[in-house]
């Protein structure tokens, strides 16, 4: 699965490029997505910015004037305040044609000022909001791999015409190990106008994680600030950010992140109150800060939002605190995981993230990574993810893997590599539980540890299953009973305390086994799907040995494995309570 929108179909492109007025973004239309990927779109903002920043903390107040970004140079271009731009018909062939360069309007992006003005989209409050005189400085990093020389250019422009000098302290670019020409001399004979940009130059290709690594080895600010190589930093981004890390050190700040449209290079303005967030297998998300919490904290659109879980490429940490943490797991590779990763890892050991809704940024979201990975990229994303959850999860790791990836659990299928320094590194950091993350940082989430547990109850005997000195027995139900306590677990294991059910297939009957979640043959399937409270409909079928099923009988053994038949009420089974399905 590709994160963001599927690809993109270049007719639609040009329908939308044509419509260059601006209206209500319809919302479903971006939230279509299957993993939205994309904060949700307000509308689009069109107009002249302020040209106030932010005002600074001392004895006069200082206005920062970017006017420079505000009257541009060249008010009709194409694209200019953030506009949708249009390309004439017989243009389509030309940006269909450049569509895969970076799977976004690339000859659109060419043709847009590097300089362009956007709308400032900050609440109104913000370019009254004053920040301290003394901020820390940044360096700024950008790593890339192949990234389009326009929106490059465009990247670095917005930070160097956007930021306060006295906080830039340089920015960095980080080349992954490109294969693109104009990246090489070109890129260099460019930058060398601008004595704050340093290009750094990776011998093979890293990824963004280690990209990024090597950037902040190079850093000289007291403060790193990650962004990705195609975005627009609006008016006044850098301070509110510096200002948190100069409030808290172990704050870690990121800019609302609003979308540069992959279609039109618009600028849109995001909803409110949005945070970043992750649904199982540890997918990022943005979620609406519940209402009741607004509410109840009496939370100003200009207040910084606690967020669970970064989207990844646009924050600020102060350098020291970053190394403290441990940086990143520097075994992570190419592309995912990371944002997880550092996510987890800032909460659980002491700091902080939040949304700053005065620092806004613009990003290009695109359909696919432009890129190629060099091994599988659904392996290496998979793999990241599966370090993640050994060392972060503890037992909610189960959750995890529950969600469609069993198969890791397999060693022989893949490696995840070593994970002795990561697990180090969180007892010498003496982080909290991933259940303390959970009631702490992110209470909405719903993550029941088992699928069901209680008693299991057969609709054909009505008796309940118990385990007395290992072996079945079916006996009437009682709940005080702990012999009758079973779990149905996240790896579908039927499991009471360490004992898991296992079939024995010679002799049709069962065997209790230590559980092991690597071995999938404990993993029993089983479904409820409730009519009443009396007719749930249970089946346990038996997944590795085409459908056999759990059947409860009076005599002999108390259970026995049958072919499975859906109105045999001997086979249906009822735990009391059921989490998930
Ligand atoms: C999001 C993040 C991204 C990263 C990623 C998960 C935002 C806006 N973006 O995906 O920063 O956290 O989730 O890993 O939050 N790059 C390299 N080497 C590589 C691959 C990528 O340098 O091998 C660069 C790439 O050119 C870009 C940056 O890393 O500047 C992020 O990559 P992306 O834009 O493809 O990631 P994105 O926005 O889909
Ligand atoms: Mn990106």
């Amino acid at each position: 699965t590709t994160r963001g929108r599927p690809n993109q179909d270049v007719k639609e492109v040009n329908k939308k490029v044509a419509e260059i007025q601006v209206k209500v973004t319809d919302k479903n239309q971006l939230n279509a997505d299957k993993e939205p990927l994309k904060p949700a779109v307000n509308h689009l903002a069109v107009g002249n910015s302020s040209a106030n920043a932010v005002v600074r903390k001392s004895s006069v107040h200082t206005v920062l004037s970017l006017d420079v970004t505000n009257s541009p140079r060249d008010p009709k271009a194409v694209g200019q305040f953030g506009q949708a731009a249009r390309v004439s018909n017989h243009e389509n062939l030309e940006v269909e044609k450049r569509w895969n360069e970076g799977h976004f309007n690339v000859y659109l992006s060419d043709k847009i000022p590097l300089d362009r003005a956007i709308p400032d989209t900050r609440p109104q409050k913000c370019s009254q909001s004053l920040v301290h005189d003394d901020l820390p400085s940044t360096s700024v990093i950008f790593c890339f791999v192949d990234e389009v020389w326009s929106t490059l250019l465009r990247s670095v422009h917005s930070v160097l015409n956007r930021s306060p000098p006295h906080l830039l302290k340089e920015i960095i670019l980080v080349d992954d190990f490109s294969t693109k020409d104009y990246l090489k001399k070109k890129l260099d004979d460019y930058m060398s106008q601008f004595p704050k940009v340093r290009i750094i130059r990776l011998k093979e290709r890293q990824g963004l994680i280690r990209a990024r690594l090597a950037g902040a080895a190079e850093a000289k600010g007291d403060v790193l600030t990650f962004l990705d190589s195609h975005v627009e930093c609006n008016v006044g981004w850098l301070e509110p950010l510096l200002e948190r890390i100069y409030l808290d050190r172990k704050k870690v700040p990121c800019p609302v992140i609003e979308v540069i449209s992959d279609r039109d290079m618009s600028y849109m303005l995001v909803d409110n109150f949005q945070r970043g967030i992750f649904r199982w297998p540890l997918v990022f998300g943005w979620s609406p800060v519940p209402e009741d919490y607004i509410k109840k904290n009496n939370m100003k659109v200009t207040d910084p939002i606690k967020c669970p879980v970064m989207a990844g490429g646009l924050f600020s940490i102060e350098k020291k605190y970053f190394y403290e943490l441990g940086s990143y797991d520097s075994g992570l590779d190419v592309w995912g995981g990371e944002n997880m990763e550092i996510s987890f890892k800032i909460w659980m050991c002491g700091g902080e993230i939040e949304i700053i809704p005065c620092s806004r940024v613009g990003h290009i979201f695109r359909g696919q990574n432009p890129y190629k990975f060099p091994k599988d990229r659904q392996k290496t994303v998979e793999r990241n993810l599966a370090r993640v959850a050994e060392v972060w999860l503890d037992e909610y790791k189960d959750l995890f893997y529950g969600h469609g990836y069993t198969h890791l659990l397999n060693k022989k299928v893949i490696d995840i590599g070593n994970l002795t320094e990561q697990i180090e590194l969180r007892k010498r950091l003496k982080c909290q539980s991933f259940k303390w993350y959970l009631d702490n940082v992110y209470p909405d989430m719903n993550a029941p540890l088992v699928k069901a547990d209680g008693l299991v109850y057969n609709r054909g005997l009505r008796k309940c299953l118990a385990l007395q000195q290992d072996s079945l027995s079916f006996e009437t139900c009682d709940l005080s009973k702990q012999s009758q306590h079973f779990n149905y677990t996240w790896m579908r294991n039927i499991r009471h305390r360490e004992l898991c059910i296992a079939p024995h297939v010679q002799s049709n009957s069962l065997a209790l086994q230590p559980c092991d979640n690597a071995k999938s043959e404990l993993r029993w399937l089983h479904k409820s799907t409730v009519s009443n409270l009396f007719f749930h409909k249970m089946l346990v079928v038996l997944q590795v040995f085409s459908r056999m099923c759990l059947e409860g009988q009076l005599e002999g053994p108390a259970v026995r494995l049958r072919s499975c038949d859906a109105k045999n009420l001997f086979q249906k089974w009822q735990f009391t309570h059921y989490y998930a399905q």
